[in-house]
C-alpha cells in the first residue's frame, strides 16, 4: 500500500498481532484467523476519527476499531465454510476451517463476535458517553441482521437477480462494515448530524467502488461460475465507470476534509490489482 498506510497498519498490528494471550490451542486458532489482514475497516475508523475530530485517537477509539475487525474476521471464517463460499484458502494460506476443522472454525468465528461485543461493552463501561453508545449500536446494526447478515443471506440465496437488488445487497454485505468504520467514527468524534449523514454515505461509496473493483479483477472466474455481480447486470467497461463514480462521489465528501491519508486510500483501494 503506501508508507503512511503501512505505518498505521504497523500501529495497529503492535496491539492486533497474538491479541488473544491465553496459552491454549483455541487462542491459537483465533489468533491464526486474524493474522495477515489489511485492518481496512479499522484503520478507516481510526483515520475518519483523526479527520474529524481533529485529534489523535485514544485507547477508547483504538477499542471500537479492535471489535471492528474482530467482527470482519468473524465474517471471512463463516465465509469461507463449505456451507457458504467453500474456500480453501484466504490472505495466501489455508482458511481456518480448512487449517483446523469445521467446527472449530465456527467457533472461532463465533468467539471473535462474542468477543467484539465483549470489548465494546467494557470500553462502554468505563467510559459511557452517549456517543460512545451510539457508535457501539451503529457498529452492531451495520453488522447485524438488516446489515452485513442480510447482504450475505441475499448472496447464499442467489435472490439478486437485478442491478437494484445487486445494490441493495452490495449496500448491506460489504458496505455494511466500511459505514460502521466510518459512521461510528463521526459518533465518537461528537460530530454533528450533517457529518454523521456524510460519512455514512463516504462509507457507501468507499464500499462500492471496493466490491465493484473486486468484481472486475474476479471477472473471468465469475463468468465461468454465472454468479450473481454488478458486472453481469451492468457490463464491464460500465461497471468500470460506476466504480469511478462512486470514487468521485466519495472524494467529493473528502474535499470538505483534511483527508490526504483516506483519499489516497481510496485510491490505492481502487486500483488494486488482487
Ligand atoms: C458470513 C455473516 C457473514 C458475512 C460475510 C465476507 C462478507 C460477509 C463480506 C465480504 C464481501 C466481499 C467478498 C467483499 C469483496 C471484497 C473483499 C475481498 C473483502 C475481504 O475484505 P478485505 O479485502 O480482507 O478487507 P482482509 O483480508 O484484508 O481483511
Amino acid at each position: 500500500m503506501f508508507d503512511q498506510y503501512n505505518i498505521e497498519l504497523e500501529k495497529f498490528n503492535e496491539k492486533f498481532v497474538n491479541y488473544f494471550k491465553d496459552k491454549n490451542t483455541f487462542s491459537e486458532i483465533l489468533n491464526y484467523s486474524i493474522e495477515k489482514g489489511k485492518r481496512l475497516r479499522a484503520i478507516l475508523l481510526l483515520k475518519t476519527y483523526e479527520m474529524i475530530s481533529k485529534k489523535n485517537y485514544s485507547d477508547t477509539i483504538f477499542n471500537f476499531a479492535v471489535a471492528l475487525e474482530l467482527i470482519h474476521n468473524y465474517s471471512l471464517i463463516h465465509d469461507d465454510l463449505p456451507s457458504m463460499d467453500n474456500d480453501d484458502y484466504r490472505r495466501g494460506r489455508m482458511t481456518t476451517h480448512k487449517c483446523f476443522g469445521e467446527s472449530m472454525a465456527i467457533l472461532a468465528g463465533d468467539a471473535l463476535l462474542n468477543y467484539a461485543y465483549e470489548l465494546l461493552l467494557k470500553t462502554v463501561l468505563s467510559d459511557n458517553s452517549e456517543n460512545n453508545i451510539k457508535a457501539a449500536l451503529n457498529i452492531a446494526e451495520n453488522a447485524g441482521y438488516t446489515g452485513m447478515i442480510l447482504g450475505q443471506i441475499v448472496d447464499v440465496n442467489e435472490e439478486a437477480n437485478d442491478i437494484e437488488s445487486i445494490i441493495s445487497m452490495y449496500k448491506n454485505k460489504t458496505c455494511g462494515l466500511i459505514v460502521a468504520a466510518t459512521k461510528s467514527a463521526a459518533f465518537l468524534a461528537n460530530a454533528s448530524e450533517e457529518i454523521i449523514n456524510e460519512m455514512e454515505k463516504l462509507g457507501f461509496y468507499i464500499g462500492m467502488a471496493f466490491q465493484i473493483q473486486d468484481d472486475l479483477l474476479d471477472y473471468e472466474n465469475d463468468k465461468v461460475n454465472d454468479k450473481n455481480t454488478y458486472i453481469k447486470y451492468k457490463g464491464y467497461e460500465s461497471a468500470k465507470e460506476d466504480m469511478i463514480q462512486y470514487t468521485k462521489s466519495a472524494e467529493e465528501i473528502l474535499c470538505k476534509y483534511d483527508s490526504d491519508f483516506i483519499k489516497t486510500l481510496l485510491l490505492k483501494l481502487i486500483n488494486r490489482v488482487y
